[in-house]
């Protein structure tokens, strides 16, 4: 698998480098907000997916290192992507991405049932999904070179 990226980037030791960014999934289940602050401790914030290319490299990195353990929570780990301000208004929890631009929303989804406001990766497909933001998932982090 090509999670490996560009090897010229900087990325801290256990942080994989893609594109600019460096990257690094956290195998502990936590509310989105949780999940927020733990990106933040770590000089780091809740990935933002802008190209199917990057994606692709989320979900791929996710994958080869959690093996079967995505399938004991079927939801594998929370991104940046929220609407808690505003329903139906989707922005990235990083700031400087507000306007999104590439989706990758799963069939019928953002469903916002029994109001969802933050979205994580479906298992099976790397495709989005809303979520309840209280409900408990992995997370992935994401830090700009
Ligand atoms: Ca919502
Ligand atoms: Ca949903």
């Amino acid at each position: 698998m090509g999670v490996s990226g560009n090897s010229t980037c900087q990325c801290d030791l256990f942080w994989v480098p893609f594109q600019q960014s460096c990257y690094r999934g956290f195998g502990h289940l936590v509310t989105w907000s949780q999940a927020r602050a733990e990106c933040k401790r770590h000089r780091a914030h809740l990935v933002s997916i802008g190209s199917a290319f990057e994606n692709w490299f989320v979900y791929e990195l996710w994958k080869s290192s959690t093996g079967n353990k995505i399938a004991a929570t079927g939801i594998t780990f929370w991104t940046g992507l929220n609407d808690i301000d505003q329903e139906g208004i989707y922005k990235w929890a990083d700031s400087s991405e507000s306007v999104v631009w590439y989706r990758n929303w799963k069939l019928n989804q953002p469903d916002n049932s029994r109001n969802e406001d933050c979205v994580h990766l479906e298992p099976t497909s790397g495709r989005w999904n809303d979520l309840n933001c209280g409900a408990h998932a992995y997370y992935m982090c994401e830090m700009r070179q």
